[in-house]
């Protein structure tokens, strides 16, 4: 797989990575970013002929590292034919200009950087919708001389964007015509995403009475690993930053008679830019919709606690903080020591530490999730009618039914579920909770 993707080394373009820090004491905490930082740049064909930190109190409204630095990265860039240069911080769109008219090279920033992968890797039609939407709106106010490719693009805006092309204005200038030709195109994906959205939200809600599951983490944890392991799927696994894009679900039976719903999804990554996670947001429904989150972490990275704060600021930003959450440390193998794994559990004693290619551990991980599953499940009392036979299937099916009584009006089922499976039931299949069994 990996060298399907494999960029020749000629091609690459020469690239500058650069970080800035306010304090001497923070060089260390910059370093680790531009690590990951030039994996991103990596995975998009970029080779790194330098890294620069600086250390300065403040950034420079106008241009950021400051007037000096620019000037001196400008002959830098001449002398070693440097093609693009990356800001690990995002840039104000002035920036970006300023800095593009000194150093004359092509300026990228984290976000630009990483909605760049994001638009080579999608595949499905509402990836590729949702990554050039917020690659647009990301663009908007950045336009400069550097965007000039995507005039060219422009065959594709929407006949019912305001009729861009036949109504321009004799005094507009390049830029202004740009500016609304992409605001007219926006719209036009914002129209379709809505469209596949939909449609997919209805396909969902046919299987939604289900248990969901939904592997969440840092990007390269190894989510799609488990997800295969569980399901004897072959999503694609790599070692590269965001290998998987689409989220992909399956149904399997976590033990035998118990269905439910699991979920392979997008991995976080510090920084992730904010249209993305907006744009996202219809597809990262298995995230905020589920009933269990599993959140892999790569035990054996370094910057595994770091990983997991990010995991939880994003779930924040999606709403889907209170859900209830499993923690999984994994590559367990990858440790040097048996202290490192009691390290790693002792922050979460509900945590649990394995190596997805190991697989007692997937067995060990299934027996948790049913566990974990049986913890959040209550006992309640359905009524049914028997209009509605199919919700009786389902009830059979997402819980353990332990009374069922045929009465005059329908069927009344004591059973033991998930609340929100209890809660769907009801929305969608017109069967009533009674009442909760204390
Ligand atoms: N040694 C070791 N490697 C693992 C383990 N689990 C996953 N990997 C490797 O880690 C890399 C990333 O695994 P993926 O399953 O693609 O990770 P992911 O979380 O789906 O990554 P994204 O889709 O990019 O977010 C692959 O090279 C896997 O083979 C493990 O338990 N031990
Ligand atoms: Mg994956």
């Amino acid at each position: 797989m990996h060298e399907m993707h494999e960029i020749p080394r000629k091609t690459r373009e020469r690239t500058l990575l650069i970080g800035m820090v306010p304090s001497n004491e923070r060089v260390a905490e910059m370093e680790e970013s531009l690590d990951e930082l030039a994996l991103l740049a990596d995975t998009a064909g970029a080779e790194i002929v330098e890294r620069i930190i600086q250390v300065r109190s403040a950034m420079h409204p106008a241009f950021y590292i400051g007037t000096g630095k620019a000037k001196s990265i400008a002959e830098l860039c001449k002398a070693e034919e440097i093609d693009l240069v990356i800001f690990d911080d995002d840039l104000t769109p002035a920036q970006v200009r300023n800095l593009d008219r000194v150093i004359e090279r092509r300026i990228l920033d984290r976000s630009g950087l990483i909605l760049d992968i994001f638009a080579s890797r999608a595949k499905s039609r509402q990836a590729k919708l949702q990554v050039e939407l917020a690659q647009l709106q990301y663009m908007m106010p950045r336009l400069t001389r550097q965007w000039d490719h995507l005039s060219r693009q422009e065959g594709g805006v929407a006949a019912g964007s305001g009729g861009a092309i036949g109504v321009r204005g004799p005094g507009e200038t390049q830029l202004e015509i740009d500016r609304r030709l992409i605001r007219g195109r926006i719209t036009h994906l914002r129209r379709n995403l809505e469209h596949v959205t939909a449609s997919y939200q209805r396909q969902r809600q046919r299987r939604s009475a289900m248990f969901c599951i939904a592997l969440i983490g840092y990007t390269n944890a190894g989510k799609s690993t488990i997800f295969n392991a569980f399901t004897q799927a072959d999503t694609l696994i790599e070692d590269r930053l965001f290998a998987t894009l689409d989220a992909t679900t399956r149904a399997i039976h976590l033990t035998p008679g118990q269905p439910v719903l699991l979920s392979d999804t997008v991995g976080f990554i510090r920084k992730l830019p904010h249209h993305l996670i907006a744009s996202f947001r219809s597809t990262l429904t298995e995230v905020y919709d589920a009933d269990l989150l599993v959140h892999v972490v790569d035990g054996s990275h370094p910057n595994h606690v770091e990983h997991i704060a990010t995991v939880n600021q994003v779930l924040a930003e999606l709403g889907a903080s209170e859900l209830p959450l499993l923690l999984v440390f994994n590559k367990t193998d990858r440790l040097e020591s048996p202290d490192a794994l009691d390290i790693l559990t002792l922050a979460d004693p509900d945590a649990i530490a394995v190596s997805a290619l190991d697989s007692g551990d997937i067995d060990r991980l299934r027996r948790t999730i049913s566990q974990r599953i049986d913890l959040h499940r209550v006992e309640l009392e359905l009524l049914i009618p028997y209009e509605n036979g199919h919700a009786v299937s389902v009830a059979y099916e997402s819980g353990d039914v332990l009374h069922r009584e045929d009465e005059p009006e329908g069927v009344r089922l004591t059973v033991r579920m998930m609340p929100s499976v209890a809660g769907r039931l009801g929305k969608t299949l017109d069967a009533f909770v009674c009442r909760y069994v204390e």
